[in-house]
């Protein structure tokens, strides 16, 4: 018998015999791990360069920065690095904006100051009084802490810090998350738990993840936050909550994170006690200018509106007879005299038009090109439907050169696998900001058209629906963490390169093994393509299951309105599959310009991964590669499957690189990938084979089960809905 002092002594013993790295949460750190060096001659070299730190301001802001670089530093060189306030000595890291540094510096500096804008920063090794120094400074501080983080990235990624020259500034204004958080702690379209945010205990008590959540995003040089969802709650501007936003704005503001917030168009009938919420009613006007005035007063920062309206049930200006301008013009008046801006949705299509859904938000939106105030940026979604695996880019960007237009990708994914599927979105984003939009000719590039160069705007942004929640992780799975780095990346500079990004992030999170890099890196690469191929290839789309959005449901037809129903989307019949937007068809090809649209409408020059987007096509359609159309989706969802097999693979040869926690829940968030790829690609071609009548071609695996099996599988309480 075991005496009781054993059993009381055996649990702990059995816990220290656990590694260490069980309890170590890794993943909570984001790319912030700052991993100790175990090269000790890259911590040498490193060292050579730093022999101190210099920080010369004491801001609010500097201080997150000289935290960040002695954490970062002590912990990647492993060992402590002293601080001063003045530069004495040499090989020095000296910090601090514009105003704080001698004169000579500046003198020396003065080109490059010249060349950034107010979040621009510069790294620069300078030699002042005979020694040297490595110089991170910008205009002010916010723009020194994005220099700050931005040197710790070039150790983190072991880069060289030689004769250092970097001058960069941000290409976008505006580099926001959006949150489709509820007030009820819900987030709409969320997989990674609850909201962040703890309305009930603020504005007393500040969650410590308040404040990592700001570090990483300025870390990555995202500078706003939408709090609420697009489907909003007007209880948001009230007394009650707005107190709880100031807190959270508090929180932010030495982050360079400004809190912005959804309007209700509504709101003033349902918290303001109002008749009418008709932006041309002087009431309504005043209620608003009132509400921007009292919001203004507690969190002077504000940074103004997000509106979704007249879309999906949402009220707005049409409620009243009016139209988007004079809704987000009214708004607009509200927020001007204090700096704000209004981000209009353009994710609007209408019960009342049977015509193809793609077609409508172009329709609408395109006509008021010009009619909108300076501080009104209009949000349109990447691609004309909503956020699909793929789509083509959406026709507004190129079509209202008169309008600033912002960016919206979704960072959450809705449509690609919530968070259980390895999918990295970059390359998805990097497709859509590459496309051409041939507005002013070849080369007129939707980053153009984000970025405000193609039509010299000013005001410009990019959004992406957050994938943040309350899992320890963050973002549920673990490579969604490279989803938010990368869109904050991109939103920063949307020229970078998907592979660029990948590479950054893979060292700063996981390891700077060759070896364990070049895998992992190829699988994230390789891996939205592979959902596409396993959920909607060739141009299908929307034929996922209904309302939680989650497995696909090709079949469902019998939904209220015909553009919810899959079978409008992928139009598949005894004759082939497809919808025709050609202009034989609904002729949304007309919406882009003359060269783009030739492209899309004729046969042959259609991208094949856009096929049966733009057209209608037999089951015994040529692809390029010989194959019947049948025969080559057959294969394409059958690839998609044997990719993920590849991606389970890779994994497990990765074991001895990661900490045992992340490998462990990577391994089996694959395994679920998998069996849900072939989930998607059984159930799609059990569905369509009733209609193209053919047998699987040869190399695509049999069905383990019937289309009936598939169609009853149901799942209630699934996230997110
Ligand atoms: C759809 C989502 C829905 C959002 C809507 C939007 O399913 O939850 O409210 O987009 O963007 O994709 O407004």
């Amino acid at each position: 018998m075991i005496s009781p002092k054993k059993l009381f002594i055996l649990p702990i013993v059995a816990l220290l015999m656990i590694p260490f790295d069980s309890f170590s949460q890794r993943d909570y750190k984001l790319w912030l791990q700052y991993e100790k060096k175990n090269n000790p001659e890259l911590v040498r070299e490193y060292s050579s360069k730093i022999s101190g730190i210099v920080s010369l301001e004491n801001s609010e802001s500097s201080k997150v920065a000289l935290k960040e670089l002695e954490v970062g530093l002590n912990d990647m060189l492993g060992k402590k690095i002293p601080v001063q306030s003045k530069i004495e000595g040499e090989n020095l890291l000296v910090f601090g904006s514009k105003l704080s540094l001698d004169a000579e510096i500046q003198k020396k500096l003065s080109k490059d100051f010249e060349a950034i804008n107010k979040d621009g920063f510069i790294i620069k090794t300078i030699s002042h009084k005979n020694k040297k120094h490595i110089v991170i400074t910008g205009k002010n501080d916010i723009a020194v802490l994005y220099g700050v983080f931005s040197f710790l990235r070039l150790v983190q990624t072991n880069k060289s810090i030689d004769n250092l020259n970097i001058v960069d500034s941000p290409k976008t204004n505006i580099r926001i998350l959006n949150h489709w958080d509820n007030l009820d702690g819900t987030v709409e379209r969320g997989y990674a738990g609850a909201s962040l945010w703890n309305w009930q205990k603020l504005p007393e008590f500040i969650d410590q993840r308040y404040i990592d959540y700001a570090r990483a995003n300025a870390s990555i040089g995202i500078n706003g936050t939408v709090l609420t969802n697009v489907n909003a709650n007007a209880l948001i501007l009230t007394p009650l909550y707005l107190e709880k936003v100031e807190a959270l704005a508090n929180v932010f503001r030495p982050y360079g994170i400004k809190v912005y917030l959804t309007a209700r168009f509504s709101a003033p009938i349902e918290i303001g006690g109002l008749k009418t919420a008709d932006p041309k009613d002087a009431t309504v006007i005043n209620w608003w200018k009132e509400k921007s005035k009292e919001i203004y007063k507690r969190i002077p920062d504000f940074g103004g509106f997000l509106v979704k309206a007249n879309s999906e049930g949402q009220p707005g200006p049409q409620n009243y007879g009016r139209d988007h301008v004079d809704g987000a013009n009214m708004l607009a008046d509200a927020v001007a005299p204090f700096g704000g801006v209004v981000m209009w949705r353009a994710f609007v299509y209408s019960e009342h038009d049977a015509s193809d859904r793609a077609k409508q938000a172009y329709s609408e939106f395109v006509p008021y090109d010009g009619r909108f105030k300076d501080n009104v940026i209009v949000q349109v979604k990447n691609g004309a439907i909503d956020f699909q695996p793929r789509e083509p880019f959406h026709p507004m960007f190129g079509a209202m050169p008169k309008t600033p237009l912002m960016m919206e990708f979704q960072i959450t994914q809705e449509y690609l696998g919530f968070s259980t599927h390895l999918v990295f979105l970059p390359k998805l984003f990097q497709e859509v900001l590459e496309a051409d939009t041939y507005q002013k000719g070849k080369g007129s590039t939707v980053a153009k058209v984000v970025d405000g160069s193609l039509d010299n705007h000013k005001l410009t942004g990019i959004a992406g629906v957050s994938n943040i929640g309350s899992d320890i992780n963050w973002t549920g799975h673990p490579f969604a963490q490279a989803n938010w780095y990368g869109f904050g990346r991109l939103a920063w500079d949307p020229y970078l390169d998907a592979e660029t990004i990948a590479d950054e992030w893979i060292r700063s999170t996981f390891s700077n093994d060759e070896n364990f890099i070049k895998p992992v890196k190829e699988m994230m690469m390789d891996s939205r393509e592979t959902a596409v191929n396993y959920m909607t290839p060739l141009g299908l789309h929307h034929i996922m299951d209904t309302g939680h959005h989650y497995g696909p449901g090709p079949w469902v037809s019998d939904l209220g309105r015909p553009d919810w129903n899959p079978v409008y989307y992928h139009k598949a019949d005894k004759n082939g599959i497809g919808f025709d937007r050609s202009k034989t068809g609904s002729n949304a090809t007309s919406q882009y310009a003359p060269e783009v649209a030739k492209m899309y409408d004729n046969l042959a020059t259609c991208p094949e991964k856009d096929l049966l987007w733009f057209h209608h096509v037999s089951w015994d359609y040529k692809l390029k590669n010989g194959r019947t159309l049948w025969d080559g989706m057959a294969l394409k969802y059958q690839q998609g499957v044997d990719q993920v097999e590849e991606m389970v693979k890779t994994w497990n040869a990765t074991e001895k690189y990661v900490d045992t926690e992340r490998f462990k829940e990577v391994q089996m968030l694959l395994q679920i990938q998998l069996k849900e790829a072939k989930w998607w690609r059984d159930a799609c071609l059990l569905y369509f084979q009733q209609y193209s009548g053919k047998q699987l071609p040869e190399g695509v695996e049999k069905p383990t089960q019937t289309l009936e099996h598939f169609k009853s599988l149901k799942f209630p309480f699934a996230p997110g809905n």
